[in-house]
């Protein structure tokens, strides 16, 4: 490791004990920002570095609602409002049992450079709770989320911090936090994104970050002339990325071999037509069922416990999870002919299976620029709540389309490395940094 990123993380780790993935969130921004801050001092002088990594505020708080049985449960909920330089805080609310202080920050780390990647006026922020909604009913659900926001409602507000969906939370969670602000604010404003299209939700956003990931895979294959048309491509997940970027890729007359959740993964040597993923959409969504069904339905494969990379692909499309592709995975995948990563996921891949996509120079592009999509169209859900006005479909996939290529661009621009291999990872670090990092220059020590 370079010194003078050994020293910056020493302090971080010893100033955020035990915080594993935010120090592994913080050390893959470094590697790329320490050298670009020593050419560019006047970062360096103003600890530009070292105050976007410290948020501007984190608010912790509990939860307590009364589940069906009459018993009283507590859970915990959080917060992160990581950057405002830009734009009001901006991020989505994951409910999974797995969420604490060190993912929410890694996520709100992550948040920052995305949303300045997006083009659009959006600060950084995360949040959520430990809450597990697997297997509680409707009603469990919404006196979670009820009491969820007679907390964060305070904290919020169309010009302060705009919260969205992430794990756990879909079109229902936000639903009920949603209505819960209204009445407590007595106010109808844009103070969340992905809402339903009745009330002041945009039209593709649900399908944003699948189709935005895929988006950026296709953009990322035009650099070598090539396209998805006719490739093979494993998917890790089954909820709302995962289901758009299959939607995305069959358009585009891709494969997609593999679905997965957290008990296993279908391998479907056929591919996943849309009648089958119609099928998935009803289970995930409706039913909540798991995605071994999908094996029993259409008599494939379901390996019970496993990740899909071992499934010989061209392109992978993680939209999971944080660390599902571990260094084995990812020579797996190479070793495999697999060409191209585009993540849905966020941080889906460990520094490990990173460096094996660098060191074997195959097309790699990081969350924050491949996952971006999402929150741009939520971005685009403001803007059109503040006009009171809501835009066509095509006029919003369009938008899209030229967000992400325009995130494309940006990684090129500052990730061509001098034999012209693009290193998005280092393009899409320092291409969302430089803007927040001048905004916060041009507005004081604050
Ligand atoms: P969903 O809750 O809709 O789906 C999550 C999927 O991932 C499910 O199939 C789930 O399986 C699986 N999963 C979750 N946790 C784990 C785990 N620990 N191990 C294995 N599988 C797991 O969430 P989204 O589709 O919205 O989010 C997926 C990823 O995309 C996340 O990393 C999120 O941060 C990222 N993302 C989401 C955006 C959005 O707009 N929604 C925007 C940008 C990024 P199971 O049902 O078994 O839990
Ligand atoms: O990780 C993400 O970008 C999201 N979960 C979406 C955030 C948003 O505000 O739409």
């Amino acid at each position: 490791m370079d010194p003078r990123t050994e020293k910056f993380m020493a302090s971080i780790i010893a100033r955020n004990p035990g915080e594993t993935e935010f120090h592994q969130a913080v050390q893959e921004v470094a590697d790329s920002l320490i050298p670009f801050i020593e050419e560019n001092p006047k970062y360096k002088h103003a600890k530009i570095l070292e105050r976007i990594a410290e948020p501007e505020r984190i608010i912790i708080f509990r939860i307590p609602w009364i589940d069906d049985k009459g018993d009283v449960q507590v859970n915990k909920g959080y917060r992160i409002e990581m950057n405002s330089a830009i734009g009001p805080y901006k991020g989505g609310i994951r409910f999974h049992p797995t969420v604490n202080l060190s993912i929410l920050k890694f996520l709100a780390f992550e948040q920052v450079f995305k949303n300045s990647l997006t083009t659009l006026p959006l600060g950084g922020g995360k949040g959520g709770s430990d809450f597990d909604p697997k297997g509680k009913s409707d009603n469990e659900v919404m006196k979670f989320c009820q009491s969820f926001m007679t907390e964060l409602y305070r904290h919020i507000g169309p010009d302060t911090d705009v919260p969205a969906g992430d794990i756990g939370v879909g079109g229902r969670e936000v639903g009920f936090m949603f209505g819960q602000y209204k009445r407590l604010k007595n106010e109808f404003t844009g103070v969340f994104t992905g809402k339903g299209r009745e009330w002041g939700g945009s039209l593709i956003r649900p399908e944003a970050t699948g189709y935005g990931t895929v988006y950026f895979a296709q953009e990322m294959l035009k650099t070598q002339g090539d396209s998805l048309k006719g490739k093979s491509v494993s998917i890790s997940g089954s909820g709302n990325v995962a289901q758009f970027a299959t939607e995305k890729v069959l358009e585009m007359g891709g494969k997609v071999v593999t679905l997965s959740d957290s008990a296993g993964f279908i391998y479907d040597p056929n591919g996943i037509d849309m009648e089958k993923l119609d099928y998935v959409k009803e289970l995930k969504n409706i039913k909540r069922g798991r995605i071994s069904e999908y094996a029993e339905k259409f008599g494939v494969e379901y390996h019970e416990g496993k990740r899909p990379w071992i499934v010989k692909c061209d392109v992978a499309l993680p939209c999971a999870t944080q660390n599902e592709i571990t260094e084995e995975d990812a020579q797996t995948l190479v070793k495999n002919g697999c060409r191209v990563i585009s993540e849905g996921a966020n941080m889906p891949s460990t520094p490990d299976a990173v460096e094996v996509y660098l060191n074997n120079r195959i097309l790699y592009g990081p969350g924050k620029a491949a996952n971006a999509g999402g929150v741009a169209v939520s971005g685009l859900e403001m803007t059109q709540n503040s006009m009171r006005l809501s835009w066509t479909r095509e006029e919003v996939d369009e938008k899209l389309q030229r967000i992400m290529k325009s995130i494309h661009e940006t990684c090129k621009k500052f990730g061509t490395e001098s034999d012209g291999f693009i290193n998005y990872l280092n393009g899409s670090n320092v291409g969302g940094f430089v803007k927040v990092a001048d905004a916060m220059m041009a507005q004081g020590v604050v």
